[in-house]
């Protein structure tokens, strides 16, 4: 049996890419897309590839600060995936692993799996099991946080552009009379057959949410997405119990200790593990054992390149959240067609760089 590649390097790059329709939140404001490029490099001249999303220039640096520690930690490891997680979480126990620590843990993970769904000249989706079927996605794209009257015309043309199904609206103005207002604009304009859902972003306190859930409920959304601090699971619990519309929660949750901290304390109804903060590959393999358990369905937030291959083998997949973030510095931009992603019939993640754009986008 040939031996598994070897890792040579770990190279990352910050670049600030531009939006085509910059973040606005109820929490926040996002002018470009800080991102982390990753390279890891093997003595048999195999690459495996990730990207990272910093959310802030600023948090580029330290994040590149994590990954060179870790190429130290690896060069001359096997590419192991269950290997490299485990000593890096032995190295690392004392500082520990959420935070940015964490982010780059994750990145270096999928890198690790590209390089074997490579060394196998399969899609990762197939490494693990899967099929190369089409993955159900909304459009995440827009609908951010502005006047209500622009909002209809951009519903619209999100659905449109790529055939999509289901898109995804910001909520949480000053005033909630708002949000209804944006949620009926939405509705009225694509009409009952195009599911909507709508992510609060934590704005709201626990009080605040079931009262602003029970004015929502009946308007036919399809989940209320972090209502809350993200952590507050009692309070999601409480939240969850009182609402019609089902909770969805996710994004945050840090590896799978946390997933069933959640889940245990029943703070949501439906969850969306974000694989940089369940611990890339590995850990979202974990994460969807662990919700097929619990029998609850599964949905993916950003890094649509790597979700979908996981989307095939995840057994409750519910929603890919498309977005375009990486598009402008990936050569090959994921496909969407009929409202899914195609996963690209390419060995590994199927990601590889846009060296000219990369060079436009690239922090000093
Ligand atoms: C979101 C994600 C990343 C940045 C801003 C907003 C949002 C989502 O919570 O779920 O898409
Ligand atoms: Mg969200």
């Amino acid at each position: 049996m040939a031996t598994a590649p070897t890792i040579r390097n770990i190279r990352a790059r910050p670049v600030q890419a531009p939006f085509k329709r910059p973040p606005i939140s109820a929490s926040g404001a996002l002018p470009h897309a800080a991102l982390v490029l990753i390279d890891l490099e093997t003595e048999e001249g195999l690459t495996g590839r990730s990207y990272l999303f910093g959310f802030a220039p600023w948090a580029l640096k330290p994040i590149l600060g994590c990954l060179d520690a870790m190429r130290d930690m690896l060069k001359g490891d096997a590419v192991a995936p269950f290997e490299i997680e485990a000593k890096l979480r032995k190295r690392l126990t004392l500082i520990d692993t959420p935070g940015l620590v964490g982010l780059a843990l994750a990145g270096v993970d999928m890198c690790a799996w590209d390089v074997l769904a490579q060394a196998a000249s399969l899609p990762l989706a197939k490494l693990l099991g899967g099929e190369l079927k089409p993955i159900r996605a909304y459009n995440s794209c827009g609908l951010w946080i502005q006047p209500v009257e622009t909002l209809a015309d951009e519903a619209e043309a999100l659905v449109a552009d790529g055939g999509f199904s289901a898109i995804k609206l910001r909520v949480g103005r000053e005033n909630p009379a708002e949000d209804l207002a944006a949620v009926r604009a939405v509705k009225k304009r694509v009409g009952d057959r195009i599911t909507v859902m709508c992510d609060y972003n934590q704005r709201l306190t626990v009080n605040e949410a079931i009262l602003r859930g029970r004015m929502l409920d009946g308007e036919g959304l399809y989940w209320i997405e972090e209502p809350v601090r993200h952590d507050d699971y009692a309070g999601c619990a409480r939240i969850a119990a009182e609402l019609g519309t089902p909770i969805q929660i996710g994004e945050n949750l840090v590896d799978t200790f946390e997933l069933i901290n959640a889940l245990e304390a029943g703070a949501m109804d439906y969850v969306m593990p974000d694989l940089q903060r369940i611990g890339g590959v590995t850990g979202w393999l974990r994460a969807a054992a662990i919700t097929q358990a619990h029998g609850m369905e599964m949905s993916s937030h950003l890094f649509p390149e790597y979700s979908a291959h996981l989307l095939a083998v995840t057994p409750t997949a519910h929603w890919l959240e498309y977005m375009d973030w990486a598009t402008p510095i990936v050569a090959e931009p994921i496909q969407v067609k009929d409202g899914h992603l195609l996963i690209p019939d390419r060995p590994g993640s199927g990601i590889t760089w846009n060296e000219d754009a990369v060079k436009r986008y690239a922090i000093a």
